[in-house]
């Protein structure tokens, strides 16, 4: 920064009328500017200078100038003034050693990454563990959101099974990687989810009664029953409308979380996905982006061992999903998803990293799906019995958690079944009024993409009003027009 005012001082006066504040700006190494506490320096100059826009002028340089620096790939070797071309290539994205041998890089490593876990499988605390302190009171927050969440799962199937919902998905067994790394952010994170995360949104507020009223599709539905069960989606809570379409969200994320260094925002941006989101274009893409633009977003995949009957032997050959950050130059984790306290830490950690450092995260989750796929699917005609049976109980995240805060004194069986019946009958509640909300009308599935409506939609919208009075018997008859 002295080096930055001792040049500004000099060539300010000289540039001021010649240039303006972007030609100093970028005369400057970016690595000096980029830091967080730089822009408060650098936007009074900028404004003595008499620029009336000299934020969002320095915003757009700094930026954009950014956007060329090179990777900072062996520091060591950047330091050596020795320009012996003989062993150094000096290449535009960094200097490189020259070796005689020929040497391929190997597709597997030596050992696989390890997994972090700071719960052991009796909920026991491993000594020694990398553990970021949780309180008594956050702790059973985290616990019982945890039952809420597998409340809401069991009603809601049950509510598929009967006919009363079209479609439901369960997250069941990935209530840790839901509730623990929801906790550890902040309201002002934004979150771009998949679909298999709707404690994320549970955990920031959003409340049984709109969780039925989206799965029932009623007239209170944010979406107004355009999208299928669990497309859960809230602007108050900071959670980005769920779509279908896999791995879309995950550039979104990107986008987003460089938007909010670009505001100076102390927040970051968190996306989830699965296994399966890791074959498409959009994750590749998202990471190489946030890896150059050094955005602070949260990549978490939570790596469930399927996508939907593609195992992950058929997915992916490389040591699961964790090594792609390095190939993209993001740092990342593996961990055990099934262990809330490690996740809990893991994100915490990753969100100050991502946050101060201005950089990406990528944590790879390892669980597993105990459920189907969905109500559409029947994962004994592809997977073992056994399999399932082992990662419900033996590796169950939930009774796991719950055997931490028994053993620390915070919890018991009693406190336990009267919060399972209270939320069942809350739930059960929720059901019935949302059943019994009208539906919006089909008049609603034309609008709000378009300011003036296309003749087409309207073509449309006419010909399927005649339609349902020619066939009423094949339409719902509690839909108004
Ligand atoms: C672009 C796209 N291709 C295919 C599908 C069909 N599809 C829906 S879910 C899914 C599996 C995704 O698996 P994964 O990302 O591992 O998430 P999980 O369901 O295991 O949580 C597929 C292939 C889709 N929705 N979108
Ligand atoms: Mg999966």
């Amino acid at each position: 920064m002295a080096i930055f005012m001792r040049k500004s001082a000099k060539v300010i006066n000289h540039l001021k009328s010649k240039m303006g504040l972007v030609g100093v700006i970028n005369l400057l190494s970016p690595s000096t500017l980029f830091h967080h506490q730089d822009f408060s320096v650098a936007a009074p100059i900028a404004r003595t200078l008499g620029n009336p826009d000299a934020d969002l002028s320095i915003k757009a340089t700094l930026f954009s100038s950014r956007r060329f620096k090179s990777t900072k790939a062996d520091k060591h070797l950047n330091s050596i003034n020795d320009a012996d071309d003989n062993k150094i290539l000096d290449f535009p994205g960094g200097k490189v050693r020259f070796t005689p041998e020929m040497s391929f890089i190997s597709e597997s490593p030596e050992e696989r990454t390890r997994c972090y876990r700071v719960l052991d499988n009796e909920g026991q605390l491993i000594i020694g563990s990398n553990v970021i302190q949780v309180s008594e009171e956050l702790a059973v927050k985290m616990y019982t959101g945890m039952i809420m969440l597998q409340t809401m799962d069991t009603l809601f199937y049950e509510a598929q099974r009967q006919g009363r919902i079209s479609f439901y998905l369960t997250t069941i067994g990935e209530e840790a990687i839901n509730i623990a790394t929801a906790a550890a952010l902040t309201m002002d994170d934004c979150v771009f989810p998949q679909y298999r995360e709707p404690g994320v949104l549970l955990w920031r507020g959003f409340t049984l009664q709109e969780f039925a009223n989206q799965c029932f599709g009623n007239k209170a539905d944010y979406g107004k029953g355009r999208q299928m069960p669990i497309h859960y989606g809230s602007n108050k809570h900071n959670y980005f409308t769920i779509s279908s379409t896999i791995a879309t969200q995950i550039p979104h994320a990107v986008g987003a979380a460089y938007s909010l260094k670009m505001d100076r925002k102390r927040a970051c941006a968190v996306t989830y996905f699965g296994d399966g989101a890791t074959s498409e274009g959009d994750f590749h893409a998202a990471l190489n982006f946030a890896a150059v633009m050094e955005a602070p977003v949260i990549f978490i995949c939570r790596n469930n061992g399927w996508a939907i009957s593609t195992p992950t032997s058929d997915q992916f050959r490389s040591d699961g999903v964790v090594v792609r950050g390095r190939a993209y130059g993001v740092r990342s984790i593996r961990v055990d998803g099934n262990d809330a306290l490690a996740m809990y830490s893991a994100v915490e950690a990753a969100r100050e990293m991502a946050i101060s450092e201005h950089r990406p995260i990528l944590i790879e989750a390892l669980t597993y799906r105990v459920g189907h796929h969905s109500t559409s699917d029947d994962s004994t005609k592809y997977r073992p019995a056994d399999e399932i049976e082992w990662w419900k109980l033996a590796r169950d995240p939930v009774s796991r958690f719950r055997k931490w805060i028994e053993s620390n004194g915070w919890w018991s069986s009693e406190a336990d079944s009267s919060f399972r019946s209270s939320m069942r009958e809350k739930l059960l509640h929720a059901i019935q009024v949302a059943e019994k909300v009208e539906k919006p009308p089909v008049a609603d599935m034309f609008t709000d993409v378009y300011d003036l409506t296309p003749s087409n939609l309207h073509e449309q919208e006419k010909l399927l009003k005649e339609t349902i009075r020619r066939h009423p018997q094949d339409y719902p008859s509690d839909v108004p027009s």
